[in-house]
């Protein structure tokens, strides 16, 4: 089964990702954490182009993305999937539709087929979405990157793509009130996830 988690900064995501890999992992799966942009050593370098370098245009940021999804997928999760295991993966194609698409402004239809072309068609069984106000989110944010120092604005449209995404395909998404204490919310997307497994 194939997991991703996405939402605006300072949603959750690691936290909820790293319980729920050992709750998992206590009745019998054999679970893969991974994540966007940044598996691997491929992905490590291309993440460090991508958060920490100098700024970049819209269309630079989003083939380095692709660059790094296509490699991802194909060294890392297709060969976890095979396997059948549980893979959950800190964001993944959804990020590029909302950073690059509603928020950046890109071609929203063009990026659903450069993912496609990147992924080898496979898509999420399950997307969480963890939805909070921005200013709570990016409040728990320490030390900001590139995309993190972007306007608030910016970071409004990224919430908003993410639940108009999400209104498109309802029965993909799985959206939680990221406001919660953490102990709610790992049981809320642990539910979800054996409700789809059985
Ligand atoms: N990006 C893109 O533009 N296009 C793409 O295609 C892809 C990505 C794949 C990756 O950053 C950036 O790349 C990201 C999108 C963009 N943009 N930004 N900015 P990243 O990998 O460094 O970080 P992130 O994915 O944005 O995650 P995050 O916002 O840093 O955090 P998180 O994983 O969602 O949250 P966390 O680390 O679990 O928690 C953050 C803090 O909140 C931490 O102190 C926790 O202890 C605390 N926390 C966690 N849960 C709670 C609850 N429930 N209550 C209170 N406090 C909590």
């Amino acid at each position: 089964m194939f997991i991703t988690f996405e939402g605006p900064e300072g949603a959750g995501k690691s936290t909820l990702i790293r319980s729920l890999a050992s709750e998992l992992e206590s009745l019998g799966h054999d679970v893969l954490t991974t994540r966007e942009p940044g598996a691997g050593e491929f992905g490590q370098a291309i993440r460090s182009l991508l958060l920490h370098g100098d700024d970049l245009p819209a269309t630079s940021e989003v083939f380095l993305f692709l660059a790094d999804r296509s490699h991802h997928m194909v060294k890392i999760i297709q060969p976890a999937l095979n396997e059948d295991r549980v893979v959950l993966c800190d964001r993944h194609a959804e990020s590029t539709i909302v950073y690059q698409g509603y928020a950046r402004g890109l071609d929203v239809e063009l990026l659903r087929k450069m993912n496609l072309m990147a992924t080898g068609n496979v898509r999420p069984d399950l997307i969480f979405l963890l939805d909070l106000p921005v200013e709570v989110g990016l409040s728990r944010i320490e030390n900001k990157d590139r995309l993190d120092s972007e306007p608030i604005e910016f970071h409004q449209k990224v919430r908003d793509g993410f639940l108009a995404e999400r209104e498109r395909e309802p029965s993909r998404w799985h959206k939680i009130d990221a406001t919660q204490a953490p102990q709610a919310i790992l049981t809320e997307a642990l539910g979800e996830i054996k409700k789809r497994l059985k």
